[in-house]
This record gives structure tokens, C-alpha cells and sequence, in this order.
């Protein structure tokens, strides 16, 4: 997700930062550099015209002084309107207290509706959540939905008199009936935006008010995924985006744009074909990653999830020591396989893209390290060469990936120790 604009900005910021100060030609540059950047990860042109012109207001502003390096102050610059155009701050869904809240998932086909109605019931599972198949054209449409809730073991309503609207009517009375604390309608996807489609659409929010109408559109179609937004959003009236494929080669015009253009705030971004890929839109952090300093933030919270299981404490004492030991990385590897590949954990570490990560690397590494004894585990150092051979027969590896496998643990050992210390960083620039 936003690879190319990443790689992007991490030249406009590098040129930035060589400057003792900016002159006005510079500062042009800049701008027509991020401007093609933005262009590149095709965002809508207007949005990009916005922008830079915002961005020229603000830099005008700016009151220079002898502690502030120029170069600082651009990237804050740009890193604040980035903020601006994702929407500025995280939406949440806020639940109802008395009663069922409701969402009503709208979108195109194939842009991922089901199977997010589905991620969302799972993700709000505390809330006693009723998934409604409101999609009676296709009779595969009403089996997929309840194959995801049967994984996720989550109720569904049955198709009422092969109608949509029926059964909508009936999901209201279940409400009534019983405890839900959220309704989440997967509505029918069509080609297009046709009359058809918003009178259906319609006539299922006159039978049950949605709180939430949000778009689902798939985030790696840019600019249609927008239009798709500016449209329904006329047409039926839209609380909220969610964009789906985001973990593919979305390049992030879609994001980028369509706040501005469609008027509507990103709730969620789909990142995976899985039902745990659903996560809330950060307007704040998706700038940060954006400008390259990495997914921090999401990172921690991921981490926290995991935090029943392994000694937090304990773990981030030993980082900011230096103590790590292998004994806590093989404690470690296992806790963190659990959030999902190595690969998408890692890219989200400032300056690593998915595509650097070698699964199979972390496979050895935890191969090796299964190779050793517990006092090995707690004390590297001791692991001269023949214990190396043991350890290398033990993990069908070589001598050689015992070093190298050593080196970059102690490396990262440091690495960590730094880190530690300069988190957690709210903006990580200094002004
Ligand atoms: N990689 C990835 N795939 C996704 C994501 N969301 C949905 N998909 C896939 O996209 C395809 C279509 O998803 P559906 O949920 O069936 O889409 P839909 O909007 O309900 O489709 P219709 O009901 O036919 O209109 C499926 O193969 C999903 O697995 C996502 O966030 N990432
Ligand atoms: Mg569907």
C-alpha cells in the first residue's frame, strides 16, 4: 500500500533535508515534485492542484528562527496536509445505547461487501451482531454470507420470501425480539449505479435506518472507487468509506482523494482476503507511513493484542537494556506469527517494504534458534564453533547462517535499545 508515493516522498524528503535553507526556487522544486508524486499515485488532479496550494499558504506562514531547520518545517508541512486530506482524525462507530446500531453496507460488485460485513461482525463480536443478507438476485450471495458468519460464529438471518426487502423487515423484528447490539445489511452489488439499484437501496433504508450507510470500494481501483463514492453518495446518501484490497498494489489514490472529492471520512481499510484483515483508517499515521517513518504507531497497537501473552514488561526492560535474548526473540517470533505473515508485521517498521521481508529467513532463524539449548538461548556469546556445527546439523542450515543469523540478532538487539528510547514519539519531527 502506498509503496510508490513512499518511495517517492523519501526523495523529495532527503533533498528537503540537504538544504541550509530553501530559497523560493527551491520551494517551487519541491512542490513540482510532490506534485508528480502525487499525480504518480494517482490522485485525483484537483485534489493535487488543492494541495500544493495549500501547502504554498502554509509555507508562507511559516515563521522561521535559528532553532528551526527549513527542511523540518516543509515536511511538517506536507505531513499536516496529509493529515488534512485523509480526513484529519479516526473515525469510530459510534454504538447506540438503546437498541441495535445499524450499518448498511453499500458498494458495486465485487468490491468487497460480504466479506466485510463480515469482518465487521467479527471485529464488533462483543456487540451481539446480526449479519442480514439483503442480496436476493443471487442465491450464492446469501451462501457466502452465511459461510463467513458460520467461520466467524456469527448469527445470520435467513432470506425471508426471496426478498430483500422482506428480509430487512424481518431483521427489524428480530431486533426487537432479541438482544443485538449491531445489524450489519450486505446489500446486492451491481455493474453500475443504475436507477434499479438505488431504488432498492432506497427502499431497504426506509425499512431499517441505517446509522451508518458506508461505501465499500475497492481501494485498488483509484479514481473509479472515488467516483463510485461521489455518486451513491448523491444518489442514496453516504456516512462513511471503507476501501477494501488495500494490502494489494493499491497505489493510494483512492484514499488519497476521496474525502476531498466525495465528501465522505474512511472508516476502515480492508488488508487482507481474511477476516481479520479489517483495521481503522488513521489519517494521522497513514501520513506518517506515507512520509516514510513507518507504521509505528499501528505497530504498537497490534503489538498490545498480543500482550496477555508475553511479558511486556519484562521484554521492553531487556530492549531498553541491550538484554534481549534469544530465548525472548524465539518468545517473541511465536507471539508475533499469530498477527499474520512476518513480512506485513515488518513492513510496517520505518524504512522496510513488504516485499524485503523473506519469510523463509525468519523460518531458519526460528529453526536455528530451536537447535539451541536454553543456556545458548540466554547467552550467545558462548556459541563458539562447534557448538555453531551442532546447531547448524540440528537446523538443516550452514555455519555460515548460524553467523550471520547471530550478527543481525545483535544487531537488531541494538537497533531496539535505540528505538526504545525514542518511543513512543507522537510526531516524530523535531521543531
Ligand atoms: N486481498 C483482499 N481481498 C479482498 C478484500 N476484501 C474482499 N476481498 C476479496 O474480494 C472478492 C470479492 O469480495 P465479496 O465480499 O464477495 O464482494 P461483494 O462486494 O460482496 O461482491 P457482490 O456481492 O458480488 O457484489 C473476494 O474474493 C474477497 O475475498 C481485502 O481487503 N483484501
Ligand atoms: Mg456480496
Amino acid at each position: 500500500m502506498f509503496e510508490g508515493l513512499i518511495d517517492r516522498f523519501q526523495l523529495v524528503k532527503r533533498r528537503i533535508a540537504g538544504y541550509g535553507r530553501i530559497t523560493n526556487q527551491e520551494l517551487e522544486n519541491i512542490y513540482k515534485e510532490i506534485r508528480l508524486s502525487l499525480l504518480e499515485a494517482d490522485v485525483n488532479y484537483k485534489v493535487v492542484k488543492d494541495f500544493i496550494f495549500e501547502l504554498g499558504e502554509k509555507t508562507k506562514t511559516l515563521e522561521l528562527s535559528k532553532s528551526l531547520k527549513p527542511g523540518d518545517l516543509v515536511i511538517k508541512a506536507v505531513y499536516e496536509e496529509l493529515v488534512e486530506l485523509l480526513g484529519k482524525s479516526t473515525r469510530h462507530i459510534e454504538f447506540k445505547k438503546d437498541g441495535p446500531t445499524v450499518l448498511s453496507l453499500i458498494g458495486l460488485q465485487g468490491v468487497g461487501k460480504t466479506t466485510t460485513a463480515a469482518k465487521l461482525a467479527l471485529k464488533y463480536r462483543g456487540r451481539n451482531p446480526l449479519l442480514v443478507p439483503a442480496d436476493a438476485k443471487r442465491p450464492a450471495a446469501v451462501k457466502q454470507l452465511v459461510l463467513l458468519a458460520e467461520r466467524a460464529n456469527i448469527p445470520t438471518i435467513p432470506l425471508e420470501k426471496d426478498s430483500a426487502i422482506q428480509t430487512v423487515k424481518k431483521a427489524k423484528q428480530w431486533a426487537q425480539d432479541k438482544s443485538y447490539g449491531l445489524i450489519i445489511i450486505d446489500t446486492a452489488g451491481r455493474l453500475h449505479v443504475d436507477d434499479s439499484l438505488v431504488q432498492e437501496l432506497v427502499d431497504i433504508h426506509h425499512t431499517l435506518t441505517p446509522d451508518y450507510r458506508l461505501l465499500v470500494a475497492d481501494g485498488m481501483s483509484g479514481q473509479d472507487a472515488v467516483n463510485q463514492a461521489r455518486l451513491f453518495n448523491e444518489k442514496v446518501g453516504l456516512d462513511g468509506a471503507i476501501l477494501t484490497k488495500m494490502d494489494g498494489d493499491a497505489r493510494g489514490g483512492a484514499a488519497l482523494s476521496i474525502v476531498r472529492v466525495a465528501d465522505v471520512p474512511i472508516y476502515f481499510v480492508g488488508t487482507s482476503e481474511n477476516l481479520e484483515g479489517l483495521e481503522e483508517f488513521h489519517p494521522d499515521r497513514t501520513a506518517q507511513r506515507i512520509l516514510g517513518m513507518g507504521d509505528v504507531l499501528s505497530l504498537v497497537e497490534k503489538v498490545k493484542t498480543i500482550e496477555s501473552e508475553i511479558d511486556q514488561e519484562k521484554i521492553r526492560k531487556k530492549v531498553l537494556k541491550g538484554e534481549l535474548n534469544l530465548e525472548d526473540f524465539l518468545e517473541q517470533i511465536g507471539a508475533v506469527k499469530k498477527l499474520g505473515p512476518l513480512s506485513k508485521i515488518a513492513a510496517m517498521m520505518p524504512g522496510v517494504k513488504e516485499s524485503d521481508v523473506d519469510e523463509n529467513q525468519f523460518k531458519k532463524m526460528e529453526a536455528m534458534i530451536k537447535s539451541m539449548t536454553k543456556r545458548e538461548r540466554v547467552h550467545p556469546d558462548i556459541i563458539e564453533g562447534s557448538r555453531k556445527r551442532r546447531i547448524a546439523a540440528g537446523s538443516g542450515t550452514t555455519v555460515a547462517d548460524v553467523n550471520r543469523m547471530l550478527k543481525e540478532f545483535s544487531y537488531a538487539r541494538d537497533m531496539l535499545k535505540k528505538l526504545g528510547k525514542d518511543m513512543p514519539t507522537k510526531l516524530p519531527f523535531k521543531i
